[in-house]
C-alpha cells in the first residue's frame, strides 16, 4: 500500500472531524464543499467526490491513500515485496508502503514517535524478517527501539509487527530510516525522515521547506540511492550498483529513456533543500549547474553557513542547503556523481535529474556543470551551538582512546577491526546485558565488544588501515561525534569541529580520522562501515556504553522480550 495519510484517514473514519484535518491538507489540493454543516463533495487532488453517494467515503480514502505524503510522527509502517521499476528495470523490492524511497516520515521538535512496523514480507531471498533503524536518533533511554539485528533486538517476523516508540529530545533535522537486517536495506527498504524545528535559528534563511510551490511536499528533500537489479544478497561480493536513483528515478547504462525525477522551484524563493545518502556504497559529488548551495546543517547539527557549489556526501550522510532560485527561468541538471567507476557517466542522462523552474517548458536541460568546482571541505563546519569538541585541546586529551586496525582477508572476503570480524551473534548484544554479561569479554562476538565507562570522553582514532573498497563512511549509533581530524587533514580542532554521525575515514596514507564524545548514553551502540556490503563482511564493532547503567536506563517492552522467541522458533527458510 502507498503511503498512508494516516492523520486524514483517521479523521475519515472517525466521522467527525473531517473539517480540520481535511483543511490541514489543503496543501496537497484537497477543498470542499458543505451545506448546514455536512459535508457534501470533496476534492481531492483533482478528483471531485460527492459525498452522498454511498461508495464515496471509501474512494475519498483510497484517494487519500494514494496520493499523500508524509507519515508521522504516529504512523503503522506496512513493509511488503512489490514489484517495482525504478531505473527501466522491473524487479521485486522490500519497501516501506510499497515506495521508493519509503514515505518520509515527519514530526516536529519534541515529538515523540509511535511507528508500528508490520512486516508483511514473502520474498526468503531478500529475508522475511526484518528491522528498522531510525539513523541518527539518539535513542536515549530506548535503546531497544535503536532497531538493529541482534545488536538491540532480534528480528520482526513475518506476519508480526512491533512498535518503535522513542523521544528524540532536542533533535531536529535530516535524518532517515532503513532496514538494520544482513544488506536488506540494499534491497529497497530506506526512507527520509525529518524533525522539523518551529524555532529554527536559520528560519530567515529560506522561504520553502517540506512543501514545493507546485508537487508533492516532498519537493524539498533530495534522496540520493544506488540501485541493483538483483537481490542483494544473490549478487557475488563486492556488488557493483546498476543506476543512481534521485528521489527514486534514474537509469542504467543502455536501459530506457525512463522519466528522470523533477524538483520545481519558483524564481525568486529560497528552498531548505534537505540532501540525502542513503546509498548502500557509493558517495556521490553533488551540484546543481548555476547554481550555488549554502550548507547549514551535516548530519541532524546546525553549522554554520558555507558556501559552495558542490559536496562530496557519504553513505548515511545528510546535508541541508539553501537554495536561492534566483537564476533565470529555465531547467537545470542536477548531478549526483557516483565514485564507483562503472557508474561514471551522464551517457543516456545517468546520476541526473531536472531542476525546474515554475514557467520553463517541460524539456531536459541543455546546461553545462560549472567550470570551477567549490566543494565543501568538513574542516569548514563549524557548529552553530556548543562548538568544542569535549575532552583537552590536544591528542589524546580524553578519558579513553581507542585506535581502530582495519584490515581485509582476502580469502574470506572479510573485514577486521583490530583482528575481531562482526560476525551477528545468535542472542542480541543489548538481550546478553539484560542478561547479566557484565564485561566486554563475556560479550559476542568475541572481540567485537567495547566497554565504555560512563561520564567519560571517548576519542576513536581510525585509520584507513588495509581494509580496501574506501573511503569507508564511519557510523556511530546513540551519538554525533566531533570530528577533530579530517579525511584529507592533518590538523586538529578541539574549537569548533564539525559534529556528525557519519565521518568518511579517507584513503590517504597519512589519513587518521579522530572523533570524540562523551558516554552520557547508556547502551550498545553500533559502530559501522556504512557501505552496507562492508558491514555484511563485519566491519563493525559495538561500543557498549556504561553497561551497568543499561538495564535500568533502557526499560524494554514486553513486545521486545517476545521478538527473540518468535524469531528462533521459525525455520531457517522462514527467517
Ligand atoms: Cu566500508
Amino acid at each position: 500500500m502507498p503511503a498512508v495519510s494516516q492523520e486524514l484517514l483517521r479523521s475519515l473514519h472517525a466521522g467527525t472531524q473531517w473539517f480540520p484535518a481535511i483543511r490541514r491538507f489543503r496543501t496537497m489540493h484537497v477543498s470542499f464543499t458543505r451545506s448546514s454543516g455536512h459535508l457534501e463533495e470533496l476534492s481531492l487532488f483533482g478528483i471531485v467526490y460527492n459525498f452522498r453517494a454511498p461508495t464515496t467515503w471509501k474512494h475519498m480514502a483510497y484517494a487519500a491513500v494514494s496520493a499523500s505524503s508524509s507519515l508521522g510522527p504516529v504512523t503503522d509502517l506496512h513493509i511488503v515485496n512489490k514489484w517495482t521499476n525504478l531505473d527501466g528495470f522491473g524487479r521485486y523490492g522490500v519497501l516501506a508502503e510499497g515506495q521508493f524511497p519509503g514515505p518520509l516520515i515527519t514530526s516536529q521538535k519534541g515529538q515523540g514517535f509511535q511507528i508500528n512496523v508490520i512486516d508483511e514480507l514473502t520474498n526468503a531471498t531478500m529475508l522475511k524478517s526484518t528491522s528498522i533503524h531510525w539513523h541518527g536518533l539518539f535513542q536515549h533511554g530506548t535503546n531497544w527501539a535503536d532497531g538493529v539485528s541482534f545488536v538491540t533486538q532480534c528480528p520482526i517476523t513475518t506476519g508480526d509487527s512491533f512498535l518503535y516508540e522513542f523521544n528524540p529530545t532536542g533533535q531536529a533535522g535530516t535524518y532517515w530510516y532503513h532496514s538494520h537486517l544482513s544488506t536488506q536495506y540494499c534491497d529497497g527498504l530506506r526512507g527520509p525522515l525529518v524533525i522539523y524545528d518551529p524555532n529554527d535559528p536559520y528560519k530567515n534563511l529560506y522561504d520553502v521547506d517540506n512543501g514545493g510551490s507546485c508537487n508533492s511536499v516532498e519537493d524539498t528533500i533530495i534522496t540520493l540511492a544506488d540501485w541493483y537489479h538483483e537481490a542483494g544478497l544473490n549478487i557475488p561480493f563486492p556488488p557493483a550498483a546498476d543506476s543512481t536513483l534521485i528521489n527514486g528515478q534514474g537509469r542504467y547504462i543502455n536501459g530506457p529513456a525512463t522519466p528522470l525525477s523533477v524538483i520545481t522551484v519558483q524564481h525568486g524563493k529560497r528552498y531548505r533543500m534537505r540532501l540525502i545518502n542513503m546509498a548502500c556504497d557509493p558517495n556521490y559529488i553533488f551540484s546543481i549547474d548555476n547554481h550555488d548551495m549554502t550548507i547549514i546543517e551535516a548530519d541532524g547539527v546546525n553549522h554554520d553557513p558555507v558556501d559552495v557549489n558542490a559536496v562530496q556526501i557519504f553513505v548515511g550522510q545528510r546535508y541541508s542547503f539553501i537554495l536561492d532560485a534566483t537564476q533565470p527561468v529555465g531547467n537545470y541538471w542536477i548531478r549526483a556523481f557516483p565514485d564507483q567507476a562503472s557508474l561514471q557517466t551522464y551517457n543516456n542522462s545517468m546520476n541526473l535529474a531536472i531542476l525546474r523552474y515554475v514557467g520553463a517548458p517541460n524539456e531536459d536541460p541543455t546546461t553545462e556543470q560549472q567550470s570551477q568546482q567549490n566543494l565543501l571541505q568538513e574542516t569548514d563546519l563549524h557548529p552553530l551551538v556548543n562548538p568544542a569538541a569535549p575532552g583537552k585541546p590536544y591528542l589524546g586529551g580524553a578519558d579513553m582512546v581507542i585506535p581502530l586496525n582495519l584490515t581485509f582477508d582476502l580469502d574470506l572476503l572479510t573485514f577486521f577491526i583490530n583482528n575481531a570480524t562482526f560476525t551477528p551473534p545468535n542472542v542480541p548484544v543489548l538481550l546478553q546485558i539484560l542478561s547479566g554479561a557484565k564485561s566486554a569479554q563475556e560479550l559476542l562476538p568475541p572481540g567485537s565488544v567495547y566497554s565504555l565507562p560512563k561520564n567519560a570522553v571517548i576519542e576513536i582514532i581510525i585509520p584507513p588501515g588495509n581494509a580496501p573498497g574506501g573511503p569507508h563512511p564511519f557510523h556511530l549509533h546513540g551519538h554525533t561525534f566531533s570530528v577533530i581530524r579530517s579525511a584529507g587533514s592533518s590538523t586538529y580542532n578541539y574549537v569548533n569541529p564539525p559534529q556528525r554521525d557519519v565521518v568518511s575515514i579517507g584513503t590517504g596514507v597519512n589519513d587518521s580520522v579522530t572523533i570524540r564524545f562523551t558516554t552520557d548514553n547508556p547502551g550498545p551502540w553500533f559502530l559501522h562501515c556504512h557501505i552496507d556490503w562492508h558491514l555484511q563482511a563485519g566491519l563493525a564493532v559495538v561500543m557498549a556504553e556504561d553497561i551497568a547503567d543499561i538495564k535500568s536506563a533502557n526499560p524494554v517492552p514486553q513486545a521486545w522480550n517476545e521478538l527473540c522467541p518468535k524469531y528462533n522458533a521459525l525455520d531457517p527458510g522462514d527467517k
